[in-house]
């Protein structure tokens, strides 16, 4: 239940306390942050202070149910006791060597992240977005290594509707506006198809093709997932056409849709995985490429590298993760979970939501834009003790940890059913 305080700013409605206004000290908080750190966020108006699996509370003692999961990042929940743990002991041997040295925790973090995608051997990296930019100069430098694409000319093929991170390479094949207004000029070598449509990709594919990005499941898109075989028949044209299928799995990998990774829902095994959020475990940027010698083994030494990519603590937290990913319970978690939290969303349509998407833990809830925004869904949902993300208009995101219980998934719904039918009485 969401525990309040001595209930300042807040109603009892049906037996559930909700939030109306943030205490003065939260309200300190959002003026500090909102005066001195960058405006690139629009955050709900709640200060969180701690965590706990799949709930969080804020700086009025006030607990959500923690339904966005730092975007996939958070699988195992808040502070994981195994996680948190290991971080401790590593934390207090060795945090960081650069990898001018050699650590202990490396080798075996990078053999337990092979065995698990397949391949021969891992290159790592902190953020997804630094893994998206690594699997493209991999691409490209393998374009001209060892497929032959004349120098300077390496295109990669890309989709509609994508989100790989941040920087500029990376939005320079974005086709988000927002994303990319006053960013140019952009980097060169990217072309963008409609997502889902091999077809598309095939006609695309010319001489200077060396890869296609794509991601099994489009979260930034809200949850969308493509044609059934769409991965199946990429597969097949990427080998018979000599070019890297590139899965960016940063989002949608790790359990997240049941499965180790989306693309084990084809059984299709791309040639790059890309790697990244719940890596950390929740608590540190770990982001791996993973793929076999022919492709990586283009990268030599010097020719590609970061400060803090491979160190100790991020090796030992990653190699924990792969350990607790091995045993498929998170997997099955999430299958279990999210049968449920379908079933229960499906429900929904025509009492106030039009679509529902949903792929293991992870679902996309498209909210009939005359009832609300999704701004507007998330903020009747913190109310109710939920909290959860929109994107692009109307649509609403849901993807708990994958240690949320079978109740905790109907209160996400209950509240989302609170909030519509607030709306449309
Ligand atoms: C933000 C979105 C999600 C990703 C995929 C690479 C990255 C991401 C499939 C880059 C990161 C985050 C970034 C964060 C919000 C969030 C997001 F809304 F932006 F699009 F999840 F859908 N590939 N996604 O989802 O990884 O560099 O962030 O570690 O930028 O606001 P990163």
């Amino acid at each position: 239940m969401n525990q309040n305080d001595e209930g300042r700013g807040s109603v009892e409605d049906g037996g559930r306390t909700f939030a109306q206004a943030p205490s003065h000290g939260a309200r300190e908080h959002v003026e500090q942050t909102e005066r001195f750190a960058a405006r690139n966020y629009h955050p709900l108006p709640v200060v969180l202070s701690s965590g706990d699996g799949a709930w969080v509370t804020d700086v009025d003692g006030r607990r959500y149910l923690d339904c966005l999961a730092g975007y996939s990042a958070l699988n195992f929940g808040h502070r994981p006791p195994r996680l948190v743990q290991r971080a401790h002991e590593q934390l207090d041997r060795l945090a960081l060597t650069s990898r001018a040295f050699y650590n202990d925790r490396l080798g075996p973090f990078a053999e337990a992240l092979a065995r698990l995608t397949g391949k021969d051997r891992v290159l790592p990296m902190n953020s997804g977005a630094e893994a998206v930019e690594t699997a493209i100069k991999v691409s490209r430098k393998w374009g001209y290594t060892v497929k032959g694409v004349e120098a300077g000319r390496a295109t990669v093929i890309t989709m509609s509707g994508n989100f790989h991170g941040r920087t500029t390479t990376v939005v320079s094949f974005s086709d988000d506006p927002v994303a990319t207004d006053h960013y140019g000029p952009f980097t060169p070598g990217f072309l963008r198809v409609p997502y889902g449509d091999v077809q598309a990709v095939a006609d695309a594919i010319d001489d200077t093709v060396v890869a296609v990005l794509f991601e099994p499941v489009q979260g930034e898109g809200g949850v969308v997932v493509p044609p059934p075989g769409f991965l199946k028949e990429l597969r097949e044209l990427c080998t018979r056409r000599n070019v890297l299928m590139v899965a960016d799995e940063i989002q949608s990998g790790l359990a997240r849709t049941g499965r180790t990774f989306a693309c084990d829902h084809e059984g299709v095994v791309p040639d790059v995985y890309v790697l990244g959020k719940a890596l950390g475990g929740g608590l540190y940027p770990v982001s791996a490429v993973a793929a076999d010698d022919d492709v990586l083994g283009v990268i030599t030494p010097g020719t590609h590298g970061s400060t803090f990519g491979g160190n100790p603590l991020a090796a030992a937290i990653g190699h924990e993760v792969v350990a607790m990913l091995s045993t498929g319970e998170y997997q099955e978690r999430a299958r279990f979970l999210g049968e449920r939290l379908e079933t229960r969303l499906r429900k929904l349509v025509g009492a106030g939501v039009l679509a529902v998407r949903v792929r293991g833990l992870w679902a996309g809830v498209d909210i009939d834009p005359a009832l609300m925004t999704g701004r507007e869904a998330c903020e009747g949902l913190m109310r109710r003790g939920v909290l959860a993300k929109d994107t692009h208009g109307s649509t609403v995101r849901f993807a708990p940890p994958l240690v949320a219980t079978e109740d905790e998934i109907d209160l996400l719904v209950d509240a989302l059913a609170g909030v519509l039918d607030e709306a449309r009485s």
